[in-house]
């Protein structure tokens, strides 16, 4: 039996809320928000500016997995978590964006009560703490994923995936679990909306899905289509991009959604939730 979503949030109309999970990565260079944050203070901040915009959760990384990205050694990716961690820990529950258990370790001793894991690989080490787990799905490895990804049934092989990791977690004692399909982790565009369109298949498994597109390279392409420039927008330029997929994947099922934007993507939840209704 797959676990329970932590703390679902139940509209008027008996209807649950999808959460939101607000990005902060401590790194020079991630995609969206790269270098803003280095210092421990103004990532603390940016987070509580999160919370107070409607954010469930906040997922702090400190290492960059876009295509192409640098490494970070675990002695310097614990350094930059690990003080934003402890200052926000105690007023949202704090996730940790990592592929490495000293990492994970680290974090859940800072405070942390869930492992987010784009390897989907520390099941065992989320069960020795105690912690919730975050399965996402991505093909080979940051460095290169993006080279030629290929998938002969990309939901199906998604899906199974996911699945899989989701009954090996739960056999080693993991409590919570979500399954995530990893938008642009060794995925082409098509991949990424073949998977979008059919993410009812993936919430039909019963695992509580998580879900982020927020700012992707697939959406600066939709947009450039959708208004015919060919020129993809900026990063922080995508938000409409962003809250459409999100909003699609709400009323699909998804049970919680990773965003920079956590103000609009909140509001977005509660639209589709029903609570809003004046
Ligand atoms: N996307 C990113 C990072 N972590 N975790 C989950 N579960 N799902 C995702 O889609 C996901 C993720 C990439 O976004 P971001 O953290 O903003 O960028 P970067 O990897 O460059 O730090």
């Amino acid at each position: 039996m797959p676990a329970a979503p932590g703390d679902p949030v139940t509209g008027p109309r008996g209807s649950v809320r999808a959460l939101v999970m607000g990005v902060v990565n401590v790194t020079p260079d991630s995609f969206s928000d790269g270098g803003r944050f280095l210092d421990p203070a103004d990532a603390v901040a940016h987070g509580r500016r999160l919370v107070d915009e409607g954010a469930d959760v906040i997922d702090v990384g400190g290492e960059s997995t876009r295509p192409g990205a640098e490494p970070v050694s675990i002695d310097e990716e614990i350094r930059r978590v690990t003080p934003v961690i402890a200052g926000l820990a105690g007023t949202v529950r704090i996730s940790v964006d990592t592929r490495h258990a000293a990492v994970a370790d680290a974090a859940v001793a800072a405070g942390a009560t869930m492992v987010n894991d784009v390897s989907a690989s520390l099941h065992e080490t989320a069960a020795r703490l105690g912690v919730a787990w975050v399965a996402m799905h991505m093909q080979g490895e940051p460095g290169s994923m993006q080279a030629d990804p290929r998938y002969g049934d990309v939901v199906a092989e998604v899906r199974g995936h996911l699945v899989a990791r989701a009954e090996a977690a739960v056999a080693a004692g993991v409590q919570e679990v979500w399954i995530d399909p990893g938008f642009g982790f060794g995925k082409t565009v098509e991949h990424n909306l073949d998977l979008l369109a059919r993410l009812d298949r993936l919430v039909a498994t019963g695992w509580p899905v998580l879900v982020g597109t927020s700012r992707k390279s697939t959406l600066g392409r939709l947009l450039a289509d959708s208004d015919g420039t060919d020129a993809s927008p900026p990063v922080d330029d995508r938000l409409e991009a962003s809250l459409a997929t999100a909003t699609w994947a709400m009323a699909q099922g998804a049970g919680m959604i990773r965003a920079h934007d956590v103000r609009a993507t909140a509001q977005a939840a509660r639209v589709v939730q029903g609570e809003i209704t004046k």
